[in-house]
C-alpha cells in the first residue's frame, strides 16, 4: 500500500519538477524548416566540445563546408579519398541530422585533371561527360540512403542570366546540367537533387534559373529545390528582391532553400563581387575596421537586418524546406579571407567564443 502511494504522489509530482528544456533554433523551428550549418574538418572530427555542443544543440541539418568537393574527393582520376566524407556522414547519422552533400559539379575547386588530358589538352565532350558521370556515380552511391539531399549543380549562370563560360559549358555546353542531374537521381532516387548558386536575387539570375527548373521538368529530369546561397550583405540584397526570388522559385514547381547564409559587417572592396572566389582585392586597413570588436550602433543595424532576411523566411515557410548558415562561429567564415584576406568579419550567428548572438534570442522569441 505504502508502495502504491509512493508511486502514485511521483508520477503526480514529477511531471510538475520536470524542468522546462531550454529553447533552441532546431527546437522552435521544427515545424517550420530545417535549420543547417556548414562543418569544417575541426567540427566533423569534433575536435572542439564547444562548437560540437552548439551544433548539436540548435542545428537539425549540416552541410560539408568543403570536404565533399571534388577536388578532395577524387584528387586523381579514379582515386578517391572519402575519410574526411565518411566521418561527415558517419556524424550525421549518429546525431540524427539532415545530411547534405555539397558539391557534385562547380567549376571551382575541381582537381586540375578534371578538365585536361596528360599532355594538358582540354578533353572532348565525351571524355567530360564520362568523367563527371564517373565522380557523380561513385560518390552519389556510396551514401545512397544516407545523404539527403545533393548540390547537383553549382554556381552554373551568371547575374546577368548568361551562362558562366567554364571549362563545363565551354566543352559540353547547356546540357551539363541535365546529364548531372540525370546520372544523380540514377544512383539515388530518393535523395532529393538541388541546383545551388549566389546573388540569386538578380532578376537576370533568377529569370535564368527558373528557365533552368522548367526546361530540367520538361524533360522530366527530377530537381527537387533550387539553393539560395545567400552571402548577403548589410547593403545587398534587397529583401523584396530576395522575396521576388523566392516566389519565382516556388511557381516553376521546386522547393526553395537557404544554402549559405551569411552577413558580413564590413565594408566592401567593390560593390556586388558575389561569392566567386576567384575574386579578390588588396589587404587594406580602412577594409578592416572592426579587429576589436564592432561598435554597438553597427551591431544592431547586423542584427535587425539579419532579423529581417528570418522574417522572410518564416512568411515563406511553406516554401522553404531549410537555411543553412555558412559556418557556425564568426571565426569559422571563409568571409575572413575573401574577397580581402586576413580580415576580421562577424557574419554568423555565434560569435568567436560559440557564444550565441542577440539575434538567436530574438529568433526564439518569434515563433
Ligand atoms: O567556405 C568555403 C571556403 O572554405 C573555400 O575556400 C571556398 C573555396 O571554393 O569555398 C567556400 O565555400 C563556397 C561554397 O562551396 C560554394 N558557394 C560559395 C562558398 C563561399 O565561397
Amino acid at each position: 500500500m505504502k508502495q502504491i502511494i509512493i508511486i502514485l504522489t511521483a508520477s503526480i509530482l514529477l511531471p510538475a519538477c520536470k524542468s522546462k528544456q531550454p529553447e533552441t533554433l532546431k527546437s522552435v523551428l521544427q515545424d517550420k524548416f530545417l535549420i543547417g550549418t556548414a562543418l569544417n574538418l575541426e567540427q566533423i572530427y569534433q575536435r572542439d566540445t564547444l562548437a560540437n555542443s552548439v551544433i548539436l544543440e540548435h542545428f537539425s541539418s549540416i552541410v560539408p563546408e568543403n570536404c565533399m568537393k571534388s577536388m578532395f574527393l577524387q584528387p586523381k582520376e579514379g582515386e578517391f579519398f572519402f575519410d574526411d566524407a565518411d566521418k561527415y556522414v558517419e556524424y550525421g547519422e549518429k546525431h540524427n541530422l539532415w545530411i547534405v552533400g555539397h558539391c557534385l559539379v562547380w567549376h571551382s575547386q575541381t582537381p586540375d585533371w578534371f578538365f585536361v588530358d596528360s599532355t594538358g589538352k582540354e578533353v572532348t565532350r565525351q571524355v567530360l561527360l564520362s568523367r563527371i558521370k564517373n565522380h557523380i556515380t561513385t560518390v552519389v552511391s556510396r551514401y545512397k540512403g544516407r545523404v539527403n539531399g545533393w548540390d547537383v549543380v553549382n554556381e552554373a549562370i551568371l547575374e546577368d542570366g548568361s551562362w558562366r563560360q567554364s571549362p563545363l559549358y565551354r566543352i559540353i555546353g547547356e546540357s551539363f546540367i541535365d546529364s548531372a542531374f540525370v546520372w544523380a537521381n540514377r544512383a539515388d532516387t530518393n535523395a532529393e537533387l538541388y541546383y545551388n548558386d549566389y546573388n540569386m536575387a538578380d532578376c537576370g539570375k533568377r529569370n535564368e534559373v527558373v528557365k533552368l527548373v522548367k526546361h530540367l521538368k520538361d524533360n522530366n529530369i527530377r530537381i527537387d529545390a533550387v539553393g539560395m546561397q545567400a552571402h548577403v550583405h548589410l547593403d545587398y540584397p534587397s529583401i523584396s528582391e530576395f522575396e521576388k526570388s523566392i516566389e519565382a522559385f516556388a511557381a516553376a514547381g521546386v522547393k526553395v532553400m537557404i544554402t549559405e547564409l551569411d552577413m558580413s559587417i564590413l565594408p566592401r572592396a567593390k560593390y556586388n563581387v558575389g561569392a566567386d572566389i576567384s575574386t579578390d582585392f588588396e589587404y587594406q586597413k580602412e577594409l578592416n575596421p572592426y579587429v576589436d570588436g564592432v561598435p554597438a550602433e553597427k551591431d544592431s543595424i547586423w542584427t535587425s537586418r539579419f532579423l529581417d532576411f528570418f522574417d522572410l523566411f518564416l512568411k515563406h515557410s511553406n516554401t522553404i524546406t531549410r537555411v543553412t548558415t555558412w559556418g557556425v562561429g564568426d571565426a569559422d567564415s571563409w568571409l575572413n579571407n575573401w574577397p580581402i584576406p586576413g580580415r576580421t568579419d562577424y557574419p554568423l550567428l555565434f560569435d568567436r567564443n560559440y557564444m550565441p548572438k542577440p539575434c538567436i534570442d530574438s529568433i526564439i522569441g518569434k515563433i
